[in-house]
């Protein structure tokens, strides 16, 4: 009997989405480039469901039922062109192949563009949730064709994580639209972390608690409304300790963030949109800073804090402002990627339901919350909503944590402790509700030096000033 789905490439990933297809019944044929994983994932696991192991590529491919569908699991870049010029010469017209790994949306785009000129299906998918997401049930964000998401589609929402029986998987949009989602996903996770690892380190600094009595506070905070997987593992890897020393685990780890580039592509798509995703370029310039060994030697040794001592007088009053900041600022870190969703959606014509998006990380992904309801009916409220910050809930749940947040972030610049999301989502949120920007004072500054024009508040129309001349004003 022919395989319904075949899975090549079985690393972790890989190996555990197969597994995920073959327990919930389907006939899975799977293929790696050296035959070693596949005989494991059947030795180790081949009792759980149907496995159907092809050593080599084209007995994998003929051992798929028409039209085919083949998930690629490989490493993201080469591989993934290596793997799909493989598959091309052995595949017919109307088969699906789907990149399940974490490709950069523009490959995404340009592949799918290739195998449509061959007749394929080419289904860009973000997959969330790791290696345990990817076995009992990640958040999954295809992309590609409607007509590839009608036979394929089911499949992947049944392998999905499940929030109230709802599946965490629906057709994102066209071309690159689900790795695009995924990306912004990744970087609102960089956000999230970086509030999170903020909020730790003023409580430590500003009350002097141990890690473990600090993995205490996380663990309080996951039963309200900052709920989620990344508070939930932070009191866990907060609480441990370190076998060897018998420290805290995050006392013996370098302080030196590492990052795969998820992080790095949401920015540099957010500066060529023009939206300002603050929160999310911050955490990524933060794990930047970490890793910056030379610099970080040379500041310690001279730079000095002129800040006073720190020791809040009422701890647990302080704790609770942090708290309330750090939900304010990852309602911002949110907002500015639900902007840049609906920017690029509105560049390539994707469509994308920011609704939708929501509801489909509420499980399986890294930066699964109770908070993402709370977005997803606030666009259902005004499908248009241009700001999230700008929906009632938000903007009550923001009121109430205004005066915490800016102590917080006063407190932290007054004695040294660098908060560069917290700060920077304040900025933001003064920024986008101010009455009148300077932004005035720079638009005369380019008129001045390159003749750049500028509008007046007054009525329609480009104007000049004569700056070197008699500064008279004329029309553009
Ligand atoms: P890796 O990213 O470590 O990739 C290893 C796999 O790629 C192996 O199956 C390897 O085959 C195959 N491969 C390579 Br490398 N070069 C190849 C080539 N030229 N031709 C054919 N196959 C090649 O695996 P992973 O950690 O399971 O991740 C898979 C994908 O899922 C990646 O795109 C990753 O970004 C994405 N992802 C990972 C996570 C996670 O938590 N790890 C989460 C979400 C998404 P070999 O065995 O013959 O060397």
């Amino acid at each position: 009997e022919l395989a319904q789905i075949g899975v090549t490439g079985l690393a972790v990933m890989g190996r555990n989405l197969a597994r995920n297809f073959a327990r919930h019944g389907y006939r899975v044929a799977v293929h790696n480039r050296s035959y070693a994983k596949t005989t494991s994932l059947i030795d180790d696991h081949g009792d759980e469901g149907t496995f159907v192991p092809s050593e080599s590529m084209r007995d994998f491919v003929a051992s798929l039922e028409k039209p085919r569908r083949v998930v690629i699991m490989v490493k993201a870049g080469a591989a993934t062109d290596a793997v799909i010029d493989e598959l091309l010469g052995l595949l017919d017209e109307g088969d699906i192949v789907i990149d399940a790994g974490n490709a950069h949306f523009p490959d995404t785009r340009r592949r799918e563009a290739a195998l449509k000129e061959r007749g394929l299906h080419f289904v860009g998918t973000g997959v969330s949730g790791g290696e345990e997401g990817a076995l009992n049930g990640p958040s999954i964000m295809p992309g590609g064709s409607p007509e590839s998401y009608q036979t394929l589609g089911p499949m992947l929402e049944e392998i999905s994580a499940k929030v109230n029986g709802e599946p965490c998987c629906t057709h994102v949009g066209p071309d690159g639209a689900g790795h695009f989602v995924k990306m912004v996903h990744n970087g609102i996770e960089y956000a999230d972390m970086q509030l999170i690892a903020e909020a730790y380190d003023l409580i430590r600094q500003g009350t002097g608690k141990s890690a473990a009595e600090i993995a205490d506070i996380f663990r309080t905070w996951n039963s309200g409304d900052l709920e989620s997987f990344l508070i939930e593992i932070t009191a866990d890897v907060l609480g441990h300790v370190d076998a060897k020393t018998g420290s805290a685990f995050v006392d013996i780890v370098l302080d030196q963030a590492e990052q795969k580039g998820t992080g790095r592509w949401t920015v540099q798509n957010a500066l060529d949109l023009g939206v300002p995703i603050t929160g999310i370029a911050e955490a990524t310039f933060a794990r930047a800073l970490s890793g910056s060994v030379p610099q970080r030697e040379a500041a310690r040794k001279v730079l000095p804090a002129d800040a006073e001592a720190w020791q809040v007088d009422d701890p647990d009053a302080f704790i609770e402002d942090v708290r309330l900041a750090l939900y304010a600022s990852k309602v911002v870190a949110y907002s500015q990627g639900f902007d840049q969703i609906a920017a690029a959606s509105e560049e390539f014509d994707w469509n994308i339901d920011r609704g939708a998006m929501a509801k489909i990380w509420r499980g399986g992904c890294i930066i699964r919350a109770r908070f993402l309801d709370r977005i997803t009916e606030a666009y259902q409220r005004d499908p248009e909503l241009p700001l999230l910050l700008a929906d009632e809930y938000f903007t009550g749940a923001i009121g109430n944590s205004l005066a915490a947040w800016r102590r917080v972030v006063m407190a932290a610049a007054r004695h040294g402790v660098p908060t560069p999301a917290f700060s920077s989502s304040l900025a933001y949120y003064d920024g986008v509700r101010a009455e009148r920007l300077p932004a005035a004072l720079i638009q005369g500054q380019r008129d001045f030096f390159g003749a750049h024009t500028y509008r007046r508040v007054d009525g329609d129309g480009t104007f000049h000033t004569e700056w070197s001349a008699d500064r008279s004003e004329s029309p553009a």
